[in-house]
């Protein structure tokens, strides 16, 4: 068995069918290129979706597991360990909050900011029992669970998996009017995504998040940004709500906070927001154990030494740049923030994404029409140059 039909076949037969991947079927990774069962080399223009902003299998993070699988992997929170401590510091000091809250996947800490941002309205906003609302935007994308797609615009996600937890209300991304509008005394929480992934790299007007984070502050509801894509350099800054000045009451991370090793995900707020969980109000078998911590610190390290952010908004301006010179009537609109870029097509992406993995290229559609473009954040430039001639050449056919 050594092509890639061959596995396809394999997997397709066992697995559920709630995936269309592209059929390429990979069994190495270094740095931003990727290796088939075939052979064939490709360059990773998606990152599993921003979770390798450090590149497959980055030497450092790769040593760190090593050493923490031989000590002790799994303590379970009803010990301590000596890692997550200093896991937690890490990204304290980093981020400039006073607690952190891991958690694994994605889904897990935006569940872990709902319950803590109700927890805070019960009893620091004196919200009347069970009437917490959280606002939530149009267009989200906040993950898969069930109280999570019960908040989705999106009607795929949804249909067939109701009845959906209540206490959400959905307002359009981009306007804070709505939002002024829809805070009323039982508002606990504004959710939102700095820029919109999923949505198709939608970018909001220059100060819509500041003046989000002020309307929040003036009727106490607390500022969540889900940063899980955008964050830890992928937009050109640590968190995109950089851009603006606005640090969020809360803020979720994941996909990178491992370099895409393991699931490692957080919550990250000051002790005022936190200090409603006593024990027993949240927890998570695998959150927060030493090998997820050692790998987390190790993560945070190459983000920190190599200046992934930097990297990521020095290079991405370049290669938005390179993008929008590229004459195609086939391309309606090239937008985005550091390396999270999207190229909005006039005809569907699918058969685009194909192309380019003729070419050599990785990449996967986002709402139909847009290929998003969203590297390692440890490319080279030449390595973007090399991408762009393919990149044209696809375009342009
Ligand atoms: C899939 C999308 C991206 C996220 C934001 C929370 C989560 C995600 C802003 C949940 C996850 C992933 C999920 C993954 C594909 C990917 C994705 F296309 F589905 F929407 F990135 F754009 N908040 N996004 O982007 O994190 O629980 O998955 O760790 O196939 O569902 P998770």
């Amino acid at each position: 068995m050594k092509t890639n039909k061959a596995y396809i076949k394999l997997t397709e037969k066992f697995s559920a069918d709630n995936y269309l991947p592209l059929p390429v079927v990979l069994t190495r990774g270094k740095g931003v290129w990727v290796w088939d069962v075939e052979g064939k080399k490709y360059l990773d223009m998606l990152s599993a979706y921003s979770a390798l902003n450090q590149g497959h299998c980055h030497p450092r993070i790769v040593k760190a597991l090593n050493n923490q699988a031989k000590k002790i992997t799994l303590t379970s929170r009803a010990f301590h360990n000596e890692q997550m401590g200093l896991f937690l510091k890490k990204l304290c000091t980093l981020t400039g909050y006073e607690k952190a809250l891991p958690m694994n996947s994605g889904a897990e800490a935006v569940e872990t900011a709902i319950k803590v941002a109700r927890k805070w309205g019960y009893y620091k906003k004196r919200v009347k029992k069970n009437h917490a609302e959280i606002i939530v935007c149009e267009n989200n994308f906040h993950g898969r669970t069930t109280t999570i797609v019960g908040f989705s615009s999106e009607s795929q996600y949804k249909n067939g998996f109701g009845p959906f937890a209540p206490g959400f209300k959905m307002i359009p991304y981009n306007s804070p009017q709505a939002l002024k509008r829809t805070i009323n005394e039982n508002t606990v929480g504004f959710l939102v995504e700095p820029i919109q992934g999923e949505g198709g790299v939608i970018i909001p007007d220059k100060g819509y998040l500041k003046e989000c984070y002020n309307i929040c502050k003036k009727n106490k509801v607390l500022f969540i940004a889900d940063e899980i894509q955008t964050g830890l350099g992928r937009a050109g800054r640590l968190f995109a709500c950089e851009y603006e000045n606005v640090r969020p009451d809360i803020t979720i991370i994941g996909k990178a906070l491992s370099g895409g090793f393991y699931p490692v995900s957080a919550i990250l707020c000051d002790d005022h927001v936190m200090d409603v969980l006593h024990p027993g109000d949240h927890g998570s078998t695998f959150g927060g154990n030493p090998l997820a911590s050692t790998i987390g610190i190790a993560a945070l390290e190459v983000i920190v030494k190599e200046k992934l952010a930097q990297r990521a908004y020095e290079l991405g301006n370049w290669f938005m740049k390179e993008l929008r010179k590229i004459k195609s009537p086939s391309i309606k609109d090239v937008r985005g923030k550091g390396l999270l870029i999207g190229v909005e097509l006039t005809k569907k992406a699918r058969k685009y994404c194909e192309q380019l993995m003729k070419q050599g290229i990785l990449v996967k559609e986002t709402h139909e029409m847009v290929v998003r473009f969203a590297p390692p954040l440890v490319i080279q430039k030449r390595e973007l140059k090399w991408a762009l001639t393919r990149i044209k050449k696809v375009i342009s056919s």
